[in-house]
């Protein structure tokens, strides 16, 4: 029989409580299982974090344990990482930008991850180097989708030209959204030519992802006859191409409809800036058919856009864009961090609720005590 020490089992919580059911006891504190000797290891192998330069050279070599360890940096909340991140990818920056970036958006269940396996295998066997990441803010602990369901890209998983990375955790939008973009030029200097951004096609993730691409693209299904309903006007006016997926068995004649609605739908949007008319098409991630359509759409849209410049003009709008975003995210961090604001804040919110002072005054009042 396993004794143990008294002092795990008399609690002095429960002599004052009465006996009932409900009360708990603290646990049994664990024995310690990992030895002083381990332990030690352990550190020393954390502590042996390589330098930038070393991950630098690693990335611009092709290397994907440097690459992933550097995204790991760019995702870190330590600030000591922040800026040994800030070094790689300032170096990584003049070997990015030579490539395609697609976000893909749809609701879930539409088939984004099937999808995407897919078409990221057509690529590869184009000869494309294909990373695969994904914002998606409302998974942190599951890390986002494409973790999850990795198995729905058994295929380019073992790709070798194919790199897939899980959404970056966060609390807001904003980190997870700069994170991503940052990882987008790691992988660029790692080598890969096509960035495929998946998202949920609900919320705000989706306006994010469309800042961070070249072509974006909406995945759909056909629905009995009301293809219109639920699709936000936004989405759809941000979309370079409407595909309908799934469209194999009966469902063939079903998505071909829907594809004559959704074009007659684009018709009714203005003009975009850059000249292309958005299209639609229908393929089936499971039997493969329309993938290769859809990548020579894309195809066209780079030769158009590049040989009217609004392909650069737009990497540069988005690269002042980010800035803005970043500032505006690093201010916002900074402000509620703000021990002085953090004894404030609580009072100073029940204050609003109970109508004692205004919103307005409130947040003035908050804003002068961390400017002062
Ligand atoms: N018949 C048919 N089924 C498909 C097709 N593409 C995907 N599916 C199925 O649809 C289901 C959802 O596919 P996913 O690829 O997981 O969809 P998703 O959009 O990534 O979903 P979330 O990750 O939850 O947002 C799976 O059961 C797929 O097998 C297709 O082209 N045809
Ligand atoms: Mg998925």
């Amino acid at each position: 029989m396993l004794i143990l020490p008294k002092r795990h089992l008399v609690l002095e919580n429960d002599k004052k409580t009465n006996p009932s059911a409900l009360n708990e006891k603290a646990g049994i504190s664990p024995p310690e299982i990992i030895s002083s000797a381990v332990a030690k290891n352990i550190q020393k192998f954390r502590n042996s974090q390589p330098t930038s330069k070393e991950l630098i050279d690693g990335i611009l070599s092709g290397n994907i344990t440097a690459l992933s360890r550097a995204i790991t940096l760019v995702e870190s909340t330590n600030p000591d990482h922040l800026i040994k991140a800030n070094e790689v990818i300032n170096a990584c920056l003049s070997h990015a930008n030579k490539s395609v970036r697609i976000g893909i958006t749809g609701v879930p269940g539409v088939g984004k991850s099937t999808f995407i396996e897919a078409f990221g295998k057509h690529l590869t066997n184009l000869g494309k180097k294909v990373a695969v990441l994904a914002v998606d803010p409302s998974s942190t602990i599951s890390h986002g989708s494409i973790l999850g369901d990795k198995t729905r890209m058994e295929e380019l998983v073992k790709d070798p030209n194919a790199y897939i990375r899980p959404s970056a955790s966060g609390e807001t939008l904003g980190g997870v959204a700069r994170k991503t973009r940052e990882t987008i030029s790691l992988c660029e200097a790692c080598g890969f030519d096509t960035i495929i951004i998946e998202t949920v096609g609900v919320g705000q993730s989706e306006t994010a992802v469309h800042s961070m691409v070249d072509f974006f693209l909406l995945l759909k299904i056909a629905g009995a006859g009301d293809e219109l309903q639920g699709i936000k006007r936004g989405i759809m006016e941000m979309a370079d191409a409407i595909v309908i997926n799934k469209a194999d068995g009966d469902n063939i004649k079903k998505a071909k409809l829907a594809k004559t609605e959704f074009n007659r739908a684009l018709h009714l949007f203005p003009a975009k800036k850059s000249g292309w008319i958005p299209t639609t098409a229908s393929c089936s991630a499971l039997t493969k058919e329309g993938i290769s359509e859809v990548w020579q759409t894309i195809e066209k849209f780079l030769a158009q856009t590049k040989e009217n410049d609004y392909f650069y003009k737009k990497r540069s709008e988005q690269n002042e864009y980010w800035m803005l975003e970043t500032i505006n995210e690093q201010l916002k961090l900074n402000f509620f961090n703000n021990p002085e604001i953090q004894k404030l804040l609580d009072s100073t919110k029940k204050a609003v609720q109970n109508g004692e002072t205004s919103p307005f005054a409130a947040a003035q009042l908050l804003l002068k005590t961390y400017f002062k």
